[in-house]
């Protein structure tokens, strides 16, 4: 009894542990969304600051230039264990791609830039990221994430009471992503779909409900099936450089009017296609893209156009190697 009561005062402590403005949280979470407030106060307790995920946030792969970021993902390797993966998983992304008008391709690149075909999903408690990024954004960065992070927090503890995941053991990658599709929390309670009908969307373990989900979230976001993604553009010397955005690929632009800026593009296109355009830094030039509305539709899923940009080439070799069987 007496060692029990021991125990009792060096646990106290902890437990009363408070992240900074997480009682403010705390309070968010009953009165808006209707939590409950002892649940939530013990898996904010549990959670732990984590310094290597702030180390891992200050120095993420997206701020690589291109030629740095494309040999990370255009691994033959990757190339090849896509292949596989679409083999093996032929008939369900046929009808994925049927249902939500997503090219087959697209869908088997992007699980395999995100988590080399679900292998390697994270090992970061998603409690540990988001509490750590949410309460302890560095304050040396750009822009201050941390009111990203304390919604995808929020929504995270909602998503775990929906979906009976226990909240204070699921892993994934240092910024919150989960699963083989790397999803966000509100992505997660968004865009998600329990395409296998077992009545729980599992985005680690069903790799139908995987495939139908990344499909999902790109038809949601507008993904035309079939049409260009982007193509290789060729800049004259005095073409219009500084109306080229670092961040922004909507498209604004027609083809035909980015012609007359001075980008054209490298092979046939219809003019009237809306595009945007994309300068990549190779290791001692620059090379020119034209952008379509499905590069702008990946740059939802990341923001980085390299990214997207990743997603597009290794889409492609994955399509030639099953060409070729
Ligand atoms: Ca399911």
């Amino acid at each position: 009894m007496r060692i029990f009561l021991i125990l009792m005062l060096f646990c106290a402590p902890a437990l009363a542990l408070e992240h900074p403005g997480s009682e403010e949280f705390v309070q968010r979470a009953v009165s808006e969304h209707g939590l409950p407030e002892n649940e939530v106060r013990v898996l904010l307790a549990e959670a732990e600051y984590k310094q290597s995920i702030i180390d891992a946030i200050s120095r993420p792969a997206e701020g690589k230039p291109w030629h740095e970021y494309r040999p990370i993902f255009l691994t033959s390797k990757r190339i090849n264990e896509g292949i596989d993966f679409w083999i093996e998983n032929r008939e369900l992304i046929a009808a994925v791609s049927e249902q939500f008008g997503v090219d087959e391709e697209i869908i088997v690149a992007i699980i395999g830039v995100e988590t080399f075909y679900g292998r390697i999903t994270g090992s970061y408690r998603t409690i540990d990221a988001l509490v750590t990024l949410g309460f302890y954004y560095p304050k040396n960065l750009s822009s201050d994430r941390s009111p990203f992070f304390s919604k995808e927090l929020m929504h995270y503890i909602q998503l775990a009471a929906e979906e009976d995941l226990p909240a204070n053991k699921v892993t994934g990658s240092y910024a919150g992503a989960m699963g083989m599709g790397q999803f966000m929390p509100s992505s997660y309670r968004e865009y998600s779909v329990d395409f296998d009908a077992d009545g729980r969307r599992d985005l680690w373990r069903s790799t139908a409900d995987v495939v139908g989900s990344v499909a999902n979230y790109l038809h949601r976001h507008g993904w035309q099936p079939g049409k260009p993604i982007t193509r290789r553009a060729l800049a004259s010397a005095d073409a219009a450089f500084d109306k080229i955005s670092s961040h922004d690929f909507r498209p604004t632009l027609t083809v035909a009017e980015w012609a007359e800026q001075g980008f054209r593009s490298s092979s046939e296109l219809s003019p009237a296609l809306p595009a945007a355009v994309l300068k990549l830094a190779e290791e001692d030039t620059n090379t020119y893209w034209l952008t379509f509305k499905n590069f702008y539709v990946i740059t939802r899923y990341n923001r980085s156009p390299r990214y997207a940009m990743a997603v597009y080439e290794l889409s492609q070799e994955i399509k030639k190697g099953m060409d070729q069987l």
